[in-house]
């Protein structure tokens, strides 16, 4: 039995392995199950228990990507114009032609979805008509959907393949074949356990990152954040650590939410018809209009970029006239006369009953805290407005921002550059990744995360029948990798008696102390909210030195139980995504994203020199970056 510093080794071998127990996880393994022959060994590994990891862990109250009658290439140019034109046209089509069979397959499996007045009983398969909150959003009572939706899956796959609370550190290389992943290995969060996996192929579905900025929440309210606290850039530090190439790493989603709770916006613009105003109850997307016209084409859409809506935001905050107010009193009083109207006084008062109930339940289904902030602050969101604000930024290839991993595409609808053969494999050798993971192809949401599981492990499962005689063989030998994993916990058992204070100690550092300082330099230089999201170059620069700083002392973090090692070793991903964010924003000579991030020596967006993806790369033998322009292709007309 392992004991706290001599943990036993354990070593697993499989066919495919999916690191993760998300969205993409979830729809992966329900997926391998239909395709693959007995003797093909799938594992799935999940740093937290499935019902409640990841991004979903709340629940939901929409799944905002549907398409029902349109069309994918509509899809695509709408994702396409949000993100500023650089988009990988080929996996958004992909994933629009397979994203609502996803969505049915949640309905079957007991998610309850709204319809129409009418089509209560029938299901989206029949041709129930959902009802939308947008063009693209369709509303749920969805406070369970994380945990029907991994039922599923662990049916699917079965419990004796899964194993949850094992967080996985690094990726393992082949010994002998170049550029080739071989396995992964991480260790238990609840028992003294390291496991080495050996596999044939993986998916890397870990989600994005958060916490790499100072959060808005800090003291008193640390620990809230809108994307899950959880998901800490493994996807990318590792994928990247290995060699994979990354893309549109400079893209970051600064979401606009509810002050204090991070509440989701969606469902109050666009359902409830609400407006955000500055403190006059000037609307600023009428009265900043013109400021649009210095983004053609993507503040010219019908829906300007919601990096654009942000920019026209932060003006108002900028020059004193905030705060933000969304107007949920204007909007649901006016809902309110609607009902009167057309129903009368009786058969109204239960209808507006009935819409506090559903703008109660908006944050009920996914975001608690913003709840309780109403009920603490005495909030009546009929009577008085909420105030929204620019979140700290997040790292996510699979909600409104698009950095991440380097796919090849789908052989019939990619330019032959950006296929090689398997689809949704990184430019390493039997790796794999989707939704979060992915770079340059956004808004896939909760159900095109899992879409995109379901495509991905198609890949992974064509390339271990296409290399059925491989056997991995590690560079590293496990007792290696036990000792380097523990090296936190070792830190700590030598030192620990040096001070009587055990949190002050010359020889080492906090997992909580270090995340602090990363979060600092990101926030002060890499611009956070603490310079209202602008930076510059030289300001950069530092921040590029005081990463490297910081990434020798992090080799001091110490950790007094398996929570905090794994708290150690989510700093490790963190530093390693943030310090990929910023390398790409360097390299970029222009503000792509207004309202996400200002880089103020080049505050405009260069159409001509700049319509391109940002690739890099590490050397894994050396660590050296690599930082690279790709060419971009229209795929579908724009217009
Ligand atoms: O309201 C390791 N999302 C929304 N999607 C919608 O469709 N509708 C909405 O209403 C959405 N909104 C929303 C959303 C998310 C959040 C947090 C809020 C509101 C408050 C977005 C989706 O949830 C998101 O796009 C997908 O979930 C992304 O899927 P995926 O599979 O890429 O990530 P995941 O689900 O977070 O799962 C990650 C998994 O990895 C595990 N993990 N396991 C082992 N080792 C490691 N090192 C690991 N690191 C992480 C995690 O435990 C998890 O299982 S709204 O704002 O628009
Ligand atoms: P959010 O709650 O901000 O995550 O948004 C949920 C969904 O609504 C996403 O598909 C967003 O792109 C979309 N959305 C949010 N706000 C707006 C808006 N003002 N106009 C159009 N779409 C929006």
């Amino acid at each position: 039995m392992g004991s706290f510093g001599n943990p036993d080794i354990v070593e697993i071998d499989t066919d495919i392995l999916i690191i993760g127990g998300g969205m993409a996880a979830c729809g992966a393994a329900y997926e391998i199950m239909r395709w693959k022959s007995p003797d093909i060994r799938v594992r799935l590994v999940d740093k937290a228990a499935m019902e409640r990891s990841g991004a979903v862990a709340q629940g939901l109250s929409a799944i905002n990507t549907y398409l029902g009658e349109q069309k994918p290439a509509d899809y695509a140019r709408m994702v396409a114009n949000d993100l500023m034109g650089i988009t990988r046209d080929d996996l958004v089509m992909d994933v629009g032609r397979h994203v609502d069979n996803s969505v049915q397959l949640f309905e079957e499996w007991g998610l309850p979805i709204w319809k129409q007045p009418g089509d209560e009983d029938k299901s989206l398969k029949d041709g129930g008509k959902p009802v939308r909150s947008g063009k693209w959003q369709i509303m749920i009572n969805g406070e369970s959907y994380k945990t029907i939706v991994a039922e599923a899956a662990k049916k699917a796959l079965g419990m004796e393949n899964i194993q949850e609370r094992v967080f996985i550190v690094k990726l393992i290389l082949d010994a002998k074949e170049d550029n080739r992943v071989a396995g992964a290995v991480g260790f238990s969060n609840r028992e003294d356990k390291i496991y080495v996996y050996r596999a044939n192929a993986i998916l890397l579905v870990a989600g994005g990152a958060v916490n790499v900025f100072r959060p808005r929440s800090v003291g008193e309210g640390m620990g809230r954040t809108w994307y899950p606290v959880w998901n800490a850039g493994s996807t990318y530090a590792m994928a990247a650590q290995a060699g994979a190439e990354l893309t549109m790493m400079e893209n970051r989603f600064v979401p606009a939410r509810f002050k204090d709770g991070y509440g989701p916006v969606g469902a109050w613009f666009l359902l409830f018809k609400a407006q955000a105003t500055n403190n006059r109850g000037e609307i600023y997307m009428h009265s900043n209009k013109e400021m649009l016209k210095d983004y053609p084409p993507y503040g010219l859409a019908a829906v300007p970029a919601t990096c654009l809506r942000n920019h026209l935001m932060m003006r108002e905050m900028r020059e004193g006239r905030g705060p933000i107010l969304m107007r949920t009193d204007i909007a649901l009083q006016a809902l309110a006369k609607s009902y009167e109207e057309e129903f009368g006084p009786k058969e109204a008062k239960k209808k507006i009953k009935h819409l506090e109930a559903e703008a109660w339940e908006d944050f009920l289904d996914m975001c608690i805290g913003q709840a309780g902030v109403w009920a603490g602050e005495n909030i009546e969101p009929e009577k008085k407005p909420s105030e929204l604000m620019p979140t700290e930024p997040y790292f996510l290839g699979s909600h409104s921002g698009c950095c991440g991993i380097w796919v090849s595409g789908p052989e019939d609808l990619a330019p032959p550059e950006w296929v090689w053969g398997y689809r949704s494999m990184t430019t390493v050798n039997g790796l794999f990744t989707a939704a979060d993971g992915v770079g340059a192809s956004g808004h896939k949401f909760s159900s095109g995360s899992h879409a995109e599981g379901r495509i991905a492990i198609k890949g992974c499962l064509k390339w271990v029948l296409d290399h059925k005689g491989y056997k991995p063989s590690m560079d590293r030998d496990p007792k290696q990798l036990a000792e380097e994993i523990y090296a936190p916990v070792r830190t700590y058992l030598q030192h620990k008696d040096y001070s009587t204070a055990v949190e002050v100690n010359p020889h080492y550092i906090t997992p909580r102390m270090l995340q602090a300082r990363l979060q600092k330099i990101m926030d002060e230089y890499v611009a956070g909210v603490g310079s209202m999201y602008t930076t510059n170059e030289y300001m950069m620069n530092m921040a590029v030195d005081k990463l490297q700083e910081l990434k020798k002392d992090s080799e001091k973090m110490m950790a007094r139980d398996l929570h905090e090692l794994m708290r150690a070793w989510e700093n490790y991903h963190r530093i390693f995504a943030g310090e990929a964010h910023l390398r790409h924003m360097l390299f970029r000579k222009e503000t792509r994203y207004p309202g996400f991030y200002y880089n103020m020596d080049y505050n405009f967006v260069d159409e001509e020199n700049w319509k391109c993806f940002v690739n890099s790369k590490i050397n894994p033998k050396t660590g050296e970056w690599t930082t690279f322009k790709v060419p971009h292709k229209d795929l579908v007309p724009k217009g």
